[in-house]
């Protein structure tokens, strides 16, 4: 039986595709471990709480040992209540005929107030995850305006990106996904985001190597991980979900426990300014995480003219992006 006390989990978009593939795995252990009670704060906005009771229902049905309570609400005070992992994913997503300017605005909204509540009403050892895109800077305009919480808890996910890569390289060299190690995405979770093939690692060896096919490596391979997300809509008729909550999983458990000797892994954290990148950002990284909730921006990582060009693109797309929702007024 689990003895300690219940942590506040707090998911946002509960009642939308990616929170129902999110909740039950919280609830059944998979997120803060097997021996850690959670309570779950589930926040929606008011035309989808109908909705959000009937998943309430359902993880009540599934009479999950560690869940110690939910709480189903759309004020915002309450969800974030005591919160020690804030997994932002509800979002407005861009559609047909939305301007950037326009998703960018929309978001704002949310992920300002959504900030402020994180630094009122969050545990001291609070923990964000931003998922809902843009989801770099949706994480920079919660960041920005929940000062009183460091910067180093912000996190934006291009876990989704990473496994995206490590899958396609282990698919190509016909081994196991878990013998492919070292596969950071830099910048933007986007179209412009570089997922680094040149350091990743198969067996040990040099991805490089172990796919002698440079050609597939800067071309087929970049354009697969850029654009699955739009290949998953086209096959799906809807995004991805489940990867995506798996994705969000996986980036809290790589931040709370060790990351193997010499290994990274991929999530956009607030750049210090580590490998040239813009102070202030919320940037793809490689991160060694500590084990004790401490991380930090792998060291000594070479980049070719290839891959700087790549990493300049969506540096910029970056920069643009936070000068537009510092126009918005979105940034203090
Ligand atoms: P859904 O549209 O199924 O669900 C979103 C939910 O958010 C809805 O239930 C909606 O009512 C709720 N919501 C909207 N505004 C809210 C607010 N102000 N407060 C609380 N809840 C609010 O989208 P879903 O497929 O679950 O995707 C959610 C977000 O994840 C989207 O922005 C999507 O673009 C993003 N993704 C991010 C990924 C990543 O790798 N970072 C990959 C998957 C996904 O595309």
């Amino acid at each position: 039986m689990a003895t300690k006390t219940p942590l506040h989990v707090t998911v946002t978009g509960a009642a939308g595709q990616i929170g129902y593939a999110l909740l039950f795995r919280i609830a059944s252990g998979q997120l803060l471990g097997e021996d850690q009670p959670v309570v779950l704060r589930l926040l929606e906005i008011e035309p989808a709480m109908g909705a959000l009771e009937g998943v309430v229902m359902e993880l009540d049905d599934c009479a999950f040992p560690l869940l110690a309570g939910i709480e189903a609400t759309s004020d915002l005070a309450t969800a974030f209540d005591g919160t020690s992992w804030a997994l932002l994913v509800g979002s407005v997503p861009r559609k047909a005929g939305m301007e950037r300017g326009d998703l960018l605005s929309v978001n704002g909204g949310i992920f300002k107030p959504q900030g402020r509540a994180v630094a009122e009403n969050a545990a001291s050892d609070v923990r964000v995850l931003v998922v809902g895109n843009p989801c770099n800077t949706n994480c920079l305009i919660a960041r920005s305006n929940a000062s009183e919480v460091p910067a180093d808890r912000w996190f934006a996910m291009t876990r989704l990106d990473e496994n995206r890569a490590k899958s396609q390289l282990a698919n190509k060299a016909g081994v196991q996904v878990a013998s492919v190690t070292n596969l950071a995405i830099w910048g933007n979770h986007s179209a412009t985001q570089f997922p680094d093939f040149a350091n990743a690692r198969i067996g040990g060896k040099a991805a490089g190597d172990v796919i002698p096919d440079d050609e597939w490596l800067h071309g087929d391979f970049l354009t697969t991980v850029q654009k699955r997300g739009a290949a998953i809509i086209e096959a799906r008729g809807a995004s991805s979900a489940a990867s995506a909550a798996n994705a969000a999983i996986d980036t809290v458990v790589s931040l709370r426990t060790a990351t193997a000797p010499g290994d990274w892994t991929s999530v956009a954290v607030a750049s210090s300014g580590e490998y040239g990148t813009p102070e202030g950002l919320q940037f793809g990284f490689p991160v060694v995480a500590d084990g004790a909730g401490g991380w930090s921006v792998a060291e000594g990582v070479e980049h070719d003219d290839f891959a700087a060009e790549r990493i300049a693109l969506t540096t910029e797309e970056l920069v643009a992006e936070r000068k537009d929702v510092g126009e918005l007024g979105l940034l203090p």
